[in-house]
């Protein structure tokens, strides 16, 4: 008898049984998200032959260039999520204000933050890049367009966070607070397939994933815990190896399998660091608190923090929880 080939629809319906009042409407939400993962993947694997790698002439609301890719992730998402009746409003990093659904579709119960191609300026390297989408309740009246108190929620009010990392197999990873999965695409039928149920991240790790060229810019306690991990100490097994792709989704996917923590701290350059808290920090703080890790911007939980404007940047520091608990003991004083 062939091992249980469960699908990515039919984890998400197992989940949706367990509250019971869901009304599938998530479930059809979710296999949108998938649906375009699935373009958006192919798209990326497939950027190199069908001339669509290189950049745009337009700059973001971030200032960074845009690329060819970019503008297809961000198109394929919002036109994956405005019609179906189960969102109320979008935001995302390529697109300064709210998104709102076109009059002629209905409007659903759910606001949906997306960084649509995160990573992305190291496409035509052929890194792994990916999307990172986070999911909330609608806090504003039923019946009317969403609006910005929809999207300015505090992370610990998500109903789901995901990602899907486009790499040498494409992954989806999301979470609905009961534990971490994870799906890989099986491109012969098109299927997101559990390849790795409840994934939990180690409690210590043996990588730390930083920029150090920013290493003068950071405050001493940064720079005190970054001197601690190189330091050779067999006895803390020291030092760590430094692991940094560039493209937050890979870098935080290898540390949730393998352990390790990401930083990215503030500087004088950056005075709130540089991810953003709506749609890079709250998604993958879940789902790291979620695999068993913990995340912080050094003083305060992440998913506690409430957000004030949609393209907020706030310092991360997040992996393995006894990696995370020693960077906020240097962080305090408590270490140096
Ligand atoms: P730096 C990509 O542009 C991104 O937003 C994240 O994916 C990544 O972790 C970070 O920026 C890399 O920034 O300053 O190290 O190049």
């Amino acid at each position: 008898m062939s091992a249980k080939i469960i699908t990515l629809s039919r984890h998400i319906i197992e989940e949706e049984r367990k509250f019971p009042k869901a009304t599938g409407k998530f479930t059809d939400l979710m296999n949108d998200i998938a649906f375009a993962a699935k373009l958006i993947s192919y798209n990326t694997n497939k950027a190199g032959l069908m001339g669509i790698l290189g950049e745009t002439e337009n700059v973001n609301v971030q200032g960074e260039v845009v690329k060819n890719l970019d503008v297809f992730a961000q198109e394929t998402m919002v036109k994956a999520l405005d019609h179906g009746g189960h969102t109320c409003v979008m935001a995302s990093e390529e697109e300064e204000d709210i998104i709102s659904i076109p009059d002629e579709y209905p409007l659903g119960k759910y606001a949906v933050l997306f960084d649509p191609l995160d990573g992305s300026s190291n496409i035509d390297a052929n890194v792994s890049v990916g999307t990172i989408f986070s999911i909330y309740n609608r806090v504003s009246p039923e019946g009317r367009p969403g609006t910005k108190d929809d999207v300015l929620q505090p992370g610990i009010r998500q109903v789901c966070a995901g990602y899907v990392i486009y790499g040498s197999s494409t992954m989806l990873v999301y979470t609905t607070g009961n534990g971490v999965h994870g799906f890989t695409l099986d491109p012969s039928y098109g299927e997101f397939i559990l390849s790795h149920p409840n994934i939990r991240i180690p409690k210590k790790g043996k990588i730390y994933s930083v920029n150090e060229s920013n290493f003068d810019y950071w405050k001493q306690e940064v720079k005190n815990y970054i001197h601690y991990v190189k330091q050779i100490d067999e006895a803390t097994d020291r030092p760590l190896n430094s692991r940094y792709i560039g493209s937050m989704v890979a870098d935080v996917h290898r540390n949730l399998l393998y352990g390790g923590i990401f930083l990215y701290p503030a500087s004088k350059t950056a005075p709130n660091g540089k991810l953003r808290l709506g749609y890079e920090a709250n998604p993958m703080s879940f789902i790291v608190e979620q695999a068993g890790g913990r995340a912080t911007n050094g003083t305060q939980r992440i998913l506690e923090i409430q957000p004030k404007t949609i393209h907020q940047r706030v310092p991360l520091f997040l992996g393995s929880e006894e990696d995370v608990r020693l960077l906020e003991e240097f962080i305090s004083g408590k270490r140096s």
